[in-house]
Parts: C-alpha cells; sequence; structure tokens
C-alpha cells in the first residue's frame, strides 16, 4: 500500500482550517504576523538570542502603534528546552511587553510543531500563573484568558474575504504526525550536533529539499481551496505578487541579521524586515525596512 503523504498533509491543513477561531478584523484594523522565534535559554543554542533586540525593538514599535501581535507558532523552542519557565526568566522583557499586548486584548498564539505542548490545556493554566517579574516577590500573572490556537481566520467584515493563519507544520507529517519522536532526536541528537556545527536534516528550516516538500503542500492546498494562507515553519519569506498562488510566509525571528514579518494595515499586507542598520554619523540603530508591498488585499481575490 502506498501511503500519500501529501494527501495526507492536505487533510491535517483543511482540518485545522475547519477548526479555526475567526477574528473579524477590518480596514482600520493593524495588525503584525511573526513566528519562528525559537526563543530559547539565552545559552549558545539560543538561535533567537542574536536578535533580542532588533525584535524588542520591533515589538515596542507594534505596541506603541496600536498593532495586534499574532504569533504564529514556534515562538519557544520547547523541544530543545524542557522548561518554559527558564525560556520566561532568560528573555523575561519580551514577556513583559507580551504581557502588556495581551492586557490590552491585542495578542494572539499560535502553536508550532516546537510548542506544540502549548495546545494542553494544563499548560495554559501554568503559563497563566507564571511569574514573569524576577524583580517582584510575588507571583504575578503573566496572561490573561490566553489560548493557543493552531489555526485562526482573520475575517474582513467590510470585504467578507478570509486569511487563514496557521504554523504549516501540518504540511510536514514527520514533524507532525511523529513531533514525540522529532522532538526526541532534537533534544537528544540534532540539538547537541548543532552546537558542534551539524544540521538537523528532518527540518524544515535547515534542508531545502525538506523545505521545498513542506512549501509545494501548503502551495497546492492554498490554489485547492482558492484560500489566502499565512504560514511559518519553513523561516523562508514569501510574498505572493501577480497571479502567483496565495502563499503567504512570515520568515523568522532567526535569521542571522534580521527578523522578519508581515503587517497588515489599511486593508494591505506588506513583507517587512528589521534590523541594524548605519545612520550617516554611523551610529547603529534598529530600522523597519519594507521587503514587499504593501499589497491590497482584496486584489487578491
Ligand atoms: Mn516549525
Amino acid at each position: 500500500m502506498v501511503i500519500n503523504m501529501s494527501k495526507i498533509a492536505l487533510s491535517r491543513l483543511t482540518r485545522a482550517f475547519n477548526a479555526a477561531k475567526y477574528i473579524p478584523f477590518d480596514n482600520n484594523s493593524k495588525i503584525i504576523i511573526m513566528s519562528d522565534c525559537h526563543r530559547g535559554v539565552g545559552n549558545w543554542a539560543d538561535n533567537f538570542a542574536h536578535n533580542q533586540n532588533i525584535y524588542f525593538a520591533a515589538l515596542s514599535y507594534y505596541y506603541d502603534h496600536g498593532f495586534t501581535y499574532i504569533e504564529l507558532g514556534d515562538g519557544d523552542e520547547l523541544w530543545e528546552n524542557r522548561s518554559y519557565d527558564e525560556i520566561i526568566d532568560s528573555h523575561n522583557n519580551v514577556y513583559w511587553l507580551l504581557s502588556k499586548f495581551n492586557k490590552k486584548n491585542r495578542l494572539y498564539m499560535l502553536y508550532g510543531n516546537h510548542d506544540i505542548v502549548k495546545r494542553d490545556p494544563a499548560f495554559i493554566d501554568k503559563v497563566c500563573k507564571t511569574t514573569n517579574n524576577p524583580c517582584q516577590k510575588n507571583d504575578i500573572t503573566l496572561f490573561y484568558d490566553i489560548n493557543f490556537y493552531e489555526g485562526l481566520v482573520l475575517y474582513n467584515i467590510e470585504e467578507q474575504y478570509k486569511i487563514f493563519l496557521t504554523h504549516g507544520h501540518q504540511a510536514d507529517i514527520f514533524n507532525d504526525i511523529f513531533w514525540r519522536l522529532s522532538r526526541f532526536l532534537v533534544r537528544y541528537l540534532w540539538g547537541p550536533l548543532e552546537l558542534i556545527g551539524l544540521k538537523d536534516p528532518t527540518s524544515a528550516a535547515k534542508n531545502h529539499a525538506k523545505r521545498n516538500k513542506v512549501e509545494r503542500n501548503l502551495i497546492k492546498w492554498a490554489n485547492d481551496h482558492n484560500q489566502m494562507i499565512v504560514a511559518g515553519h519553513t523561516h523562508k519569506a514569501v510574498f505572493p505578487t501577480n497571479g502567483d498562488p496565495l502563499y503567504f510566509n512570515d520568515g523568522s525571528c532567526i535569521h542571522p541579521r534580521c527578523i522578519t514579518g508581515i503587517e497588515i494595515t489599511n486593508g494591505e499586507i506588506q513583507l517587512i524586515k528589521w534590523s541594524v542598520q548605519v545612520d550617516h554619523r554611523y551610529h547603529l540603530y534598529v530600522g523597519r525596512t519594507i521587503l514587499e508591498g504593501p499589497i491590497e488585499l482584496s486584489s487578491f481575490l
């Protein structure tokens, strides 16, 4: 019997789409979508650590400008690390800001494969009670009423189109159905080997053939359903133009020198990056650059 892996992947994406919570938005809404931060515990294996200042500056900008932050999975590296508390301690400035987004009702969190444990309701209970300020004696609540979703649908109430948001690991069977085995290998084999310079061959982020296969599945799903989809997981930013399939990817926050994301404002979508730049006096600053767009979302219909 031949098992059609691509068919399984497509049906898992459809299942996530059908179960997704609807988030209404309009042309005045401001949304920033980022993913694959892989926040770690500040050691050598923490791939987020080198971008933490860029990320914090970007998040501050989005907080001050009234954006809703949507994290599209793999926000935390819970395959290499067992302890969420340690990750929060290592990046408590980030968590302080995320907690502020949450208090203003401007935070949505999705899980990916590396933080799939977040889908367990017991994990949510634990997170909501976690302290995020080591300078305070008593535990303070990190998130109120937080949920971790597999999928969300952004629904434009003025023009009635939908944008499907999901991490995208469903298009990657080995990292989805066999996630416990993948996690075991990352935790005890690929993780330690990465420290001496080897690359995990099962990772869509580090392996081109694997990445192409995952992208093909995501593109096929977008075509079959004639549906805009924004995913992460592959760490490769994608922005369709001129009749390309309706597949967007927000990239990652662990590129060597930048982080990328997808902004939705004024009913338009654009791909942006944040990086350290140099001004005319040779001073370093964190700056935002538009890579693609803006394009009116309704033009994709
Ligand atoms: Mn992933």
